[in-house]
C-alpha cells in the first residue's frame, strides 16, 4: 500500500464526508420535527477522522465504533441507506431496526459495531486483533474512541496487552476536545493523550484530525506497520465536537472563539482546498450535490419504510403494547 492518497481516493473520501454532513443535518431536522427516538450523537466536523482512517482498510479489516460512529459507519462502506433507515429504526435498516445509531454493525463489511459503553471499543478490537494472529491472517483491527474513553481503565488494560503480544490493531483517539460537557483540560493532566503510548511499547503520532490526508497517511503507516507483525499505533487526532454532546444537549459550553477556530478548519472546507487545482470546483460541487441527494433519498425511503414486526422485539411478552409509528 502507498501512503499517500490518490486524487480518485481523495475525492471518493470527500463524497464521503459529504453524505456524513448532509446525514448529520438532515438527523438535526428531524430531531427537531419530533422523527427520531431519543438522543442522536452527530460528528459534524469530525468526519475525516473516521473517512481519512478507514479509507486504507481493505474489506477484510474490523473496525469498532463508538456512540458517534456515523463516519466510521460510511467510511467503511456500510451503505448509507441501510444507516439512514437504521437511525429511523425501521426493518429496513442494517440491523433490522433493533440497533439504532449507536450499534450499527454490518458484518460484510467489517464494521464489528458502534458502542455505547464508552471505551467499549477498544477491548473489542484488540480482541479482535488478536483473533487475526491466532488465526494469522494479514488483516488488522481498528478503533474508534474519544479522550473520554481514553481515561478507562479498560483502555489502559487494552493498550497494555497489545503492547505486549505485538497485536495487529490501530487505535484511533478521536480527540474532540470534550467529554459530554466537560473540556478534557479538566478531565486530564495532560493535553496530548498520544504520550501515553510509549508505557505500551508503541508508536503514536498527533495528526491534523480535519484532514483526510493527512488522516489516510498516518492510518497507512500505521496499518503497514500491524501487517508487518510489528505491532499496534496510537493515532491521536486532533479534531472538535462542533454540535452539543447529543441532539438532547443544551449547548452553551463551547467557546464562541473555538467554535469560530475550528469552523475556518472545517473538514470538508480543507478538503475541498486541497481537490480544488485537480478537480476543480464544478466537479466538487457535483459530487456535494451527489452525496446531498443519495442522503436525502435515504432519509426519505427510511421515513416510507416500515417498523419492524412488533414480535421481534417482545418475543412473549404479554405486556408490550405495539409502538406508534413516528
Ligand atoms: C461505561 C460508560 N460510562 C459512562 C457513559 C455515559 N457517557 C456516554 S458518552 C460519555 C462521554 C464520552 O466522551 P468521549 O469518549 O470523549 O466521546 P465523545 O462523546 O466526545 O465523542 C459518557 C460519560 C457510558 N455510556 N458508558
Amino acid at each position: 500500500m502507498k501512503n499517500s492518497p490518490s486524487t480518485d481516493e481523495q475525492l471518493e473520501m470527500h463524497r464521503k464526508m459529504a453524505v456524513v454532513r448532509r446525514l448529520e443535518e438532515r438527523l438535526g431536522e428531524l430531531h427537531k420535527a419530533g422523527k427520531t427516538r431519543g438522543p442522536i450523537h452527530r460528528c459534524d466536523g469530525q468526519e475525516a477522522v473516521g473517512v481519512g482512517a478507514t479509507a486504507v482498510l481493505g474489506a477484510g479489516d474490523f473496525v469498532t465504533s463508538t456512540h458517534r460512529g456515523h463516519a466510521h459507519y460510511i467510511g467503511k462502506g456500510v451503505d448509507i441507506r441501510g444507516v439512514a433507515a437504521e437511525i429511523l429504526g425501521r426493518a429496513t435498516g442494517t440491523c433490522g431496526g433493533r440497533a439504532g445509531h449507536m450499534l450499527i454493525g454490518d458484518r460484510d463489511k467489517g464494521m464489528i459495531g458502534g458502542n455505547a459503553i464508552v471505551g467499549g471499543s477498544i477491548p473489542a478490537a484488540t480482541g479482535m486483533a488478536l483473533s487475526i494472529q491466532v488465526r494469522r491472517t494479514a488483516d488488522v483491527a481498528m478503533c474508534f474512541f474519544g479522550d473520554g474513553a481514553a481515561q478507562t481503565g479498560i483502555c489502559h488494560e487494552s493498550m497494555n496487552i497489545a503492547g505486549l503480544w505485538k497485536l495487529p490493531v490501530i487505535f484511533i483517539l478521536e480527540h474532540n476536545q470534550f467529554g459530554l460537557t466537560v473540556h478534557h483540560s479538566v478531565q486530564s493532566p495532560v493535553a496530548d493523550l498520544s504520550i501515553r503510548a510509549a508505557g505500551y511499547a508503541m508508536p503514536a503520532e498527533i495528526v491534523d484530525g480535519n484532514d483526510t490526508v493527512a488522516m489516510y497517511r498516518a492510518a497507512a503507516r500505521a496499518v503497514e506497520r500491524a501487517r508487518r507483525g510489528e505491532g499496534p499505533s496510537l493515532i491521536e487526532a486532533k479534531t472538535y465536537r462542533m454540535q452539543g454532546f447529543s441532539t438532547s444537549d443544551m449547548g452553551g459550553y463551547q467557546s464562541a472563539a473555538d467554535l469560530a477556530e475550528w469552523s475556518r478548519r472545517d473538514p470538508l472546507a480543507v478538503s475541498r482546498r486541497a481537490l480544488l487545482d485537480a478537480v476543480g470546483a464544478e466537479r466538487l460541487d457535483a459530487v456535494e450535490a451527489g452525496a446531498a441527494g443519495e442522503v436525502d433519498a435515504a432519509v426519505e425511503e427510511a421515513l416510507a419504510a416500515p417498523l419492524p414486526s412488533f414480535e421481534l422485539f417482545t418475543r412473549s411478552s404479554p405486556y408490550a403494547t405495539a409502538p406508534e409509528a413516528v
